[in-house]
């Protein structure tokens, strides 16, 4: 090639170089999912899974992520560092490339076993397009490299500033708010709970996370370390923390089949709940895909196996279904997939055909080990599958009742429904309300052209500690199934969800803002992750937002909804009388309709999963038998909030 026609080469790329960073900039959704809180949270993500990729090819031990005061974050390892010397191809430093070529990340490193790389593996110039201002600094070879960029453009070639004795890479970047929808404004739960799992599926990685916006009691800033030497059987640990297990060790196993890396832990617990947790290159597929269909093959076929060889099923009237097999079952699978395909609508769905048979044989021969080497636990477990099919079987007949019911039309819908008059989905809303006063009063307030009204009795079901059958048979439950008009179960997954017919696409949650209202609503949403968890994730379920004070002075008076809205009222009107709203029986339909009902000016928050591993755990917590750390929860998180997990 001549000198001129590298030249042009070179140009050509760096202007595709650019367009992709443009494009990034233009449409950051197609890389980090949107631009919302959550893609802000990607970000970390994504610079965090570079150092983790650095940690699994065996050269860092350590990741700090801080939160600095003005929410920029900074992400340091102790791993080679990124390299510096001139990429031959592109004239500039590898750590240039590196940051601002999109999908230029540690290609140039064949050796490296790179398999993770965020939910859509973009790599770290990414970040840097959406960053309003990126630091890089590189420690290598006793030398401080450092460079900056600005909305992904470098500022200067790569500098050396300084000596050093350290090894390794710091990212600091702040996003731009140009980009982002909400301020930038980062949360440390969010963080520290994506940290927590990195680090139970990454094991023997030291993980650190420094809040410096927030100081505790002592004067420290907020912070957390979290290091797991055996990783997923702590983690199961760690989940199932609240429930009682059946037997003394968690089932635990890795290793390789087919060129795939597998990692599975399990174990049984009294619960009726299956909490199957799968990740993909430490993305919670929570989708499932091929990797948890092939778990579930190897767990139905080994077990079902072992209990025909064993004689335990000789007298059995019944069959046994998959399902059975998993009840009581937490269990996580992590496996790390070369080229991952992703489907479904989220993209959290395993589509590479060949992992199914990889995890079903791993899972096989551990299993059968297990059973052999452990033959008191493998009669616990093959009894608690004989239970389950058992109850299963009394579940199918009160489930046919529940889709009976749903499907008859008009007068299928229970009594105590107040329905609205308009029929479209999009526009209608239904309120569950707590206890029979309150909803008279909803009844009264609300605009019955599309607010529909449901009182539910006192505490519903707890649904995480009953049987399959006996949620089905629970009237209140039963009302809100077809109350909405959802139906439930098919031949192949008997919690399956047909949303079809869902009547009203926001149904609220309106209960007291006192202790007993908390725990109420806690109960419905258990019951809504466990049975329609659908319905969250496509954003349909609310939770009201009743006052908590209405402030008083001679003809002026306003509501507040918390404390500093109600002192801030009374020093704008001079003093005052105050209000505290104990429940909402204490409001007339007006009121209610004024502060909690009408669109225009309710505060309503949109329940969702940011993260579905924790949510269960703090739901098995919030709804289990242990009382003390439910106890504790609920004193920190003061009502309702936290409830969007
Ligand atoms: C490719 C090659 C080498 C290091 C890295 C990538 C690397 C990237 C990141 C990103 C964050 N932390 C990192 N640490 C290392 C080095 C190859 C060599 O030294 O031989």
């Amino acid at each position: 090639m001549s000198e001129d026609a590298k030249n042009q080469q070179y140009s050509a790329d760096s202007i595709q170089a650019l367009e992709g960073m443009e494009h990034v900039r233009k449409r950051p959704s197609m890389y980090i999912g949107d631009v919302g809180v959550r893609g802000l949270h990607h970000l970390v993500y994504e610079v965090v899974d570079n150092s983790i990729d650095e940690a699994m090819a065996g050269h860092c031990d350590t990741i700090d992520v801080v939160i600095n005061e003005d929410n920029s974050i900074s992400v340091k390892d102790n791993g080679r560092g990124i390299p510096v010397d001139i990429h031959k191809k592109e004239g500039v430093s590898a750590l240039e490339v590196v940051m601002t070529k999109i999908g230029a990340g540690g290609k140039f490193d064949k050796d490296s076993y790179k398999v993770s790389g965020g939910l859509h593996g973009v790599g770290v110039s990414v970040v840097n397009a959406l960053s309003s201002k990126l630091k890089a600094t590189v420690y290598r070879d006793g030398t401080i490299y450092e460079q900056e960029y600005e909305r992904g453009k470098a500022l200067y070639p790569v500098k050396s500033i300084g000596k050093t004795e350290e090894r390794g890479t710091m990212v600091t970047f702040k996003a731009d708010e140009t980009i982002f929808q909400s301020e930038i404004d980062f949360s440390y739960e969010t963080l520290s709970t994506r940290l927590r799992e990195l680090s139970f599926l990454n094991k023997r990685i030291k993980i650190g996370l420094i809040d410096k916006r927030n100081k505790d009691e002592k004067g420290e800033f907020i912070q957390e370390h979290f290091y797991s030497e055996i990783g997923l059987p702590e983690f199961i640990r760690y989940l199932d923390g609240n429930r009682e297990q059946l037997t003394a060790e968690v089932i635990a196993m890795e290793g390789e089949k087919n060129g795939v890396p597998v990692e599975v832990a399990m174990v049984y617990n009294t619960s009726y709940n299956e909490n199957l947790h799968s990740y993909v290159n430490n993305i919670n597929t929570h989708e499932g895909g091929t990797h948890l269909s092939g778990f579930r093959r190897g767990l139905t076929s080994t077990l079902k196996k072992y209990a025909e060889q064993s004689g335990m099923l000789d007298k059995l009237k019944f069959d046994i279904a998959g399902d059975d097999f998993r009840e009581g079952l937490t269990a996580i699978i992590s496996v790390k997939v070369q080229e991952p395909q992703f489907e479904g609508q989220t993209k959290t769905k395993l589509g590479n055909r060949e992992v199914t048979a990889a995890v079903s044989q791993a899972v096989s021969e551990m299993l059968t080990d297990y059973l052999e080497e452990n033959p008191n636990d493998a009669k616990i477990i093959v009894q608690k599958v004989i239970l389950a099919a058992q109850a299963r079987h009394a579940a199918k007949k009160a489930r046919e009742m529940v889709q009976r019911k749903t499907v008859m039309s008009g007068g299928g819908l229970p009594g105590k429904l107040s329905d609205c008059a308009w029929t479209d989905p999009e526009k209608c809303e239904i309120f569950l309300v707590e206890g029979d006063s309150a909803g008279g009063t909803a009844k009264l307030g609300r605009d019955r052209n599309f607010q529909a009204i449901l009182p539910l009795r006192g505490k519903i079901l707890n649904v995480e500690k009953a049987m399959q059958h006996k949620v089905f048979e629970n009237e209140e439950i039963r009302n809100m199934f077809t109350a909405l008009g959802v139906t439930i179960g098919t031949e192949e997954d008997s919690k399956a969800l047909n949303l079809e017919k869902l009547r009203y696409h926001k149904i609220v949650i309106m209960c007291d803002a006192d202790v007993d209202g908390s725990h109420i609503a806690t109960l419905i949403l258990t019951f809504f992750f466990r049975y329609m968890r659908e319905l969250i994730e496509e954003g349909y379920v609310f939770i009201a937002a009743p006052p908590l004070y209405l402030v008083k002075k001679g003809a002026k008076k306003a509501y507040a909804w918390n404390e500093k809205e109600r002192d801030a009222l009374v020093e704008e009107f001079g003093g005052g009388t105050i209000q505290r709203y104990k429940g909402l029986g204490e409001m007339n339909a007006i009121q209610l309709w004024d502060t909690t009902m009408n669109p225009e000016f309710r505060t309503m928050r949109r329940v969702t999963i940011d993260n579905g591993t924790e949510a269960d755990r703090v739901f098995s917590m919030l709804m289990g038998d242990d009382v003390p750390p439910r106890r504790e929860f609920i004193e920190k998180n003061a009502i309702y909030a936290k409830i969007d997990i």
